[in-house]
């Protein structure tokens, strides 16, 4: 038909910045090499294995830490534009504290990210992507204030090293998630059930702590250095289940609670968290007996130094759901943040489903959540800085193939319209570990075979997929590899 004629031709504009992404804890290995410090995810694989579905853990992972100029070679194979990959804090300073710097790890990330700029690869660097160091957890983790301070001298160290060859940094990977997984449903590291406190604690601390390193970036760095700072958080795409006005609201307050709350006191022109959620955990709290509500408000001072610290906005996105209030179920624990906003979600059976229980392909999703985004913050530059799919082990990986091609349809429709997208980042170069699903769920381009103490690397259909429209600017939807042999062009 004509749609996919004019579909086909359509091209992604001159700049845009094609990439994948990783992150170190589920690709590095090398856990307690050369002086390296113990972080949450060590602890959690060592004392509770059973946690983890396959009992595995990311001691040896792809085991990057030895063979990163391979994932480089994969990165020329493919053709990319930018790496988007994660620094583990510990790795740098083994305890969290930044009087002692651990210069071997320091030299790992200078060989990596030597070999990346080397090939006119741009690093994307990530502050923290969920591997706290162990010591820190020790003190109180996300729920001490003074975390803020921590990570703040953390980041001027990764700064000072590494931002001559880095212009991108991204502070945090999914602040919400860091939060709800790990201070309250016990999904993520530390896994403390802490819900409908834990995790607003966190939020508070959060913010503080990115912006207390933005404004380090901004004040002593990026005068010379000429990057940019900004902030990733998974955006899903929440519509309303039907067109009442009921149904509008349930989705708002949905967006406030999974990333508003998170993101507001960044990029909204008043700063500070959403307004009705805010009033709503208030009013619950007071209902329930808390003398004073269990989300704690910023001061003005602190509303004003958060707010405008994000230089572009990542979005780690993979699906979305409906939502309203006539399709919420009171469930315990109370108090907790679904029961503060009472809304429920639904995702149709007839989205293809994914490898991992949570991951849908939702129709349209990426134009859904970029069109959000803009709605709520203009025209912030934007990165889609995770975007991926999983399947079992096996290199004839159609659905993955499927999912990219329409999520990149999507962003295009979104870029017809001027939305200020910049870049997309597939999640992920290769196969790592995925959290509590050890190695049971797989999202590379590339397969690794983890029973292989070499770790080989091999490319999957959707690798030669992404790399044609790479190359071509365009999404080519009968195109098929002539081979699976890969060479870099
Ligand atoms: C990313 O998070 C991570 O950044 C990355 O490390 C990870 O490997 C990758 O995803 C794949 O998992 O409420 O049941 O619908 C994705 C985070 C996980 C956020 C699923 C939304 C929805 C769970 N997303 N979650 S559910």
């Amino acid at each position: 038909t004509w749609g996919v004629a004019v579909k086909q031709s359509r091209k992604f504009p001159d700049g845009f910045i094609f990439g994948t992404s990783t992150a170190s804890y589920q690709i590095e290995g090398a856990w307690n090499e050369d002086g390296k410090g113990e972080n949450i995810w060590d602890y959690l694989t060592h004392t509770n294995p059973a946690a983890i579905e396959d009992q595995s853990s990311g001691d040896v992972a792809c085991d990057s830490y030895h063979k990163y100029e391979r994932d480089v070679e994969m990165m020329r194979e493919l053709g990319i534009d930018s790496y988007r990959f994660s620094i583990a804090w510990s790795r740098i300073l083994p305890n969290g504290l930044a009087n002692n710097v651990n210069e071997a790890g320091v030299a790992y990330y200078n060989k990596l990210i030597d070999e990346i700029v080397k090939y006119n690869i741009e690093p994307m660097v990530t502050l923290y992507h969920w591997d706290l160091p162990q010591r820190l957890q020790d003190m109180g983790g996300w729920l001490n204030p003074l975390i803020a301070d921590w990570f703040a001298d953390y980041a001027r160290v990764v700064f000072d090293r590494f931002g001559d060859r880095v212009k991108y940094f991204i502070t945090f990977n999914e602040g919400a998630q860091i939060c709800y997984e790990g201070y309250d449903w016990v999904t993520k590291a530390p896994r403390l059930n802490m819900s409908g406190i834990g995790e607003y604690i966190c939020a508070k601390n959060l913010a503080l702590a990115h912006a207390k390193a933005y404004h380090i970036y901004n004040d002593d760095y990026k005068p010379t250095q000429g990057g940019v700072c900004g902030y990733t958080i998974a955006v899903s795409s929440f519509v309303p289940l039907t067109d009442s006005d009921e149904d509008a609201y349930a989705a708002e307050l949905v967006n406030q609670l999974q990333w508003g709350l998170y993101t507001d006191p960044i990029f909204s022109k008043d700063g500070g968290f959403p307004k009705e959620l805010f009033d709503l955990v208030a009013k619950k709290s007071a209902a329930q007996g808390f003398p004073r509500s269990r989300l704690t408000d910023f001061t003005e001072e602190e509303k004003a130094y958060i707010r405008g610290t994000g230089d572009f906005f990542g979005v780690n996105h993979y699906s979305g759901s409906f939502a309203s209030a006539s399709l919420y179920t009171p469930q315990p624990p109370v108090p907790s943040p679904k029961d503060d906003i009472e809304i429920g979600q639904f995702a149709p059976d007839d989205w293809p489903q994914a490898a991992s229980f949570w991951l849908k392909q939702m129709p349209d999703s990426i134009y859904i959540v970029l069109k959000n985004i803009q709605k709520r913050y203009g025209d912030v530059p934007i990165y889609i800085t995770e975007n991926g799919w999983s399947t079992h082990e096996g290199i004839e990986d159609e659905g993955r193939v499927a999912y990219y091609r329409a999520a990149l349809e999507s962003a295009l429709d979104a870029l017809d319209e001027g939305i200020n997208l910049k870049g997309y980042y597939a999640w992920s170069l290769m196969d790592n570990f995925e959290w509590m699903a050890g190695y049971t769920e797989r999202f590379g381009l590339y397969e690794v075979d983890f029973e292989d103490p070499e770790r080989t690397r091999t490319p999957r259909k959707s690798a030669f997929i992404y790399k044609q429209i790479m190359k071509t600017r365009t999404i080519d939807h009968d195109y098929e590899p002539e081979s699976y042999v890969m060479t870099i062009d």
